[in-house]
This record gives C-alpha cells, sequence and structure tokens, in this order.
C-alpha cells in the first residue's frame, strides 16, 4: 500500500495512493459504508500502532462518481469513517501537489457527505470551502459526570460536533489529559441523554471553546474527535460548525475572517457565506507539509498486521 504522510498545521494525514481496498463504484457514502463493514481492519491496519498512532486520519483515494472531481475520498481515523474532514483535505490537496498532480487553483473533491473545493494557494496553503454548515439546537445543558452542568450547541459542519465555552480548564498543552477527560465525558453524557444530530446520528467531536491565547487570533479550541485522540489543527470541520454558530447568533458577519486557534496553537483563518436559510458554506485555510512518503507492508504472519487495537 503506497501512503504519502503529511501534517496540516500539527494534524497528520496519511493519504493512501494505491493498494486500499476495491470498494466498487456506488456512490461515495456507499463506498464509505463498505468500507466500515467489510474492510473494518483498514481503520487500525492503516493508522493505528505499529504503523501509526492514534491521531492520525487516513484519505483513502477513490474515483470520483462526481466526473468534475479530481478525485473522491473517504476519510477515516482509527475508529471509524469521519465525514468530511477539514485538516485531511489540506493535507490532501498539498499532496497530490507534491506528486504534481494537480497545481494552483481550484479543485472539486468529493466525500461521502458532498463535494467541497479547495483552492491551492503555493505549495502549502490550501483553501477548503466546506459543505454546507448549520446549527441544529442552541443551549442544550447535560448534567456531566464530574463536571457538573455544561451548556452548549450542536451543529454539523460535516460532522457532528457539540460546542461549548468551557471554563473550568485552561485550553493548553499540559492540560490535554484532563481536556480530553472532560471532552469524552461530556460526549458520554450525549450519549446517554440521547442528544444527536440530525436522523439520530451520533454527536462524536466534542469542541471545547476558549479565548484565544495569541493576540492575533480570535478563539481558542480543544477539538476531542472519536475515539480518544484529540485535534493538533483547529478542526476545519470544527471551525465550520463554529462559524455557523456565530453566523446564527449574529456574532460574526458573512465575509469577515476568524482565526481560530488550535491547543496547539496553531491556526486557520476562517470566513463563511450565507446560504439557503440558518445554512452557511464555511472557508478554512491552512497549511500542509508533506513528511514521509512510504510503502506499508502488510505481512500475513504478522501478529499486528492489522494494527493493535485499542
Ligand atoms: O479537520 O475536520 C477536521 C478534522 C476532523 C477530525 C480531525 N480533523
Amino acid at each position: 500500500m503506497r501512503v504519502i504522510d503529511s501534517h496540516t498545521e500539527g494534524e497528520p494525514t496519511r493519504v493512501i495512493l494505491s493498494g486500499g481496498p476495491d470498494l466498487g463504484n456506488g456512490s461515495l457514502a456507499d463506498r464509505a459504508r463498505r468500507l466500515c463493514d467489510e474492510h473494518g481492519w483498514i481503520h487500525t491496519g492503516v493508522l493505528a500502532e505499529p504503523r501509526g498512532h492514534d491521531a492520525m486520519v487516513g484519505a483513502l483515494l477513490v474515483p470520483p462518481a462526481d466526473p468534475t472531481c479530481v478525485t473522491g475520498v473517504i476519510y477515516f481515523n482509527t475508529v471509524g469513517n469521519l465525514g468530511m474532514c477539514g485538516h485531511a483535505t489540506i493535507g490532501l490537496v498539498a499532496t497530490l501537489a507534491h506528486l504534481g498532480q494537480i497545481g494552483p487553483g481550484t479543485h472539486r473533491i468529493e466525500t461521502p457527505v458532498g463535494v467541497v473545493t479547495a483552492q491551492l494557494l503555493d505549495t502549502n496553503t490550501v483553501r477548503v470551502t466546506n459543505v454546507e454548515s448549520y446549527r441544529l439546537h442552541a443551549g442544550v445543558t447535560v448534567e456531566v459526570d464530574g463536571l457538573g452542568p455544561i451548556t452548549g450547541d450542536v451543529a454539523w459542519g460535516g460532522n457532528w460536533f457539540f460546542l461549548t465555552d468551557f471554563h473550568q480548564i485552561d485550553l493548553t498543552m499540559d492540560n490535554i489529559p484532563a481536556l480530553t477527560d472532560a471532552a469524552d465525558r461530556i460526549r458520554t453524557a450525549l450519549q446517554r441523554d440521547g442528544i444527536t444530530g440530525t436522523d439520530g446520528a451520533e454527536i462524536d467531536h466534542v469542541e471545547l471553546l476558549g479565548p484565544a491565547r495569541s493576540s492575533t487570533a480570535d478563539g481558542r479550541s480543544f477539538v476531542l474527535c472519536p475515539g480518544m485522540a484529540y485535534d493538533r489543527s483547529p478542526c476545519g470541520t470544527g471551525c465550520s460548525a463554529k462559524l455557523a454558530c456565530l453566523a446564527a447568533d449574529g456574532s460574526l458577519a458573512a465575509g469577515a475572517t476568524w482565526r481560530q486557534e488550535s491547543v496547539i496553537g496553531s491556526t486557520y483563518d476562517c470566513t463563511y457565506v450565507d446560504q439557503s436559510p440558518d445554512r452557511i458554506v464555511a472557508t478554512i485555510q491552512g497549511r500542509a507539509f508533506v513528511t514521509a512518503e512510504a510503502t506499508l507492508i502488510f505481512t500475513a504472519d504478522d501478529p499486528f498486521r492489522t494494527g493493535i487495537r485499542a
């Protein structure tokens, strides 16, 4: 399996160029389901130890169903699929540029939750225009074991998020274990209380929000991804969900830039345009750097051929 690794504002992406499973030629959503149902080992085999680690996100390239797209892609992490992934789209575009497969300009990319566009601004800088984002519920309160009542919004940004202003623990790197534990407790409380996205979709991302530390940023976040890994980048789909909430509150005008800082201090510049009632289309700009080109080897009698499952 041929892969290229990159990181986007600190968050790793592993693009599978060849050697991935054949998922047929249904819709991207059908092929994403087949990846989980028939080839579930890929998630840990490609991304988890001993070949990777918990924070990695995979990008399996597949032929697009929409011929206007440069590629189709299915994003996944060690525990399952992601709908969209902002940082991995930036990493994918930098990877395709590194391979000489695309040049500067705008490129359409098909994901299981819709087509996104990505503008390659220079070798490393990419601006992604995401699928539509929206806030589903405002001001939802859950009683969280060990934290007390926590109030936040439920929003879609290509994945489902619970976003809450969080003041109990500073959003700094030395607090990552405590932040991970807090976000996981919130996610557990949401599940316990049956609080979901549209059509009962699981809210699998929790975004803790606080003040920026840099004077040039507008806010800081800690994002817990499905599983127990946190996003090193400011989380592209999480920023989209955040912008949907800001727009719904009337706190950020269409076209204005919001600079979101991650828990490690990296940033995305984000803007939005209004879409049909109560929806926005967010644009996320950040930088990705290619870190490795590799061939993954899956030896038949390797006891950890399919990765170490947590
Ligand atoms: O950038 O959208 C994102 C993302 C989701 C999970 C990890 N990164």
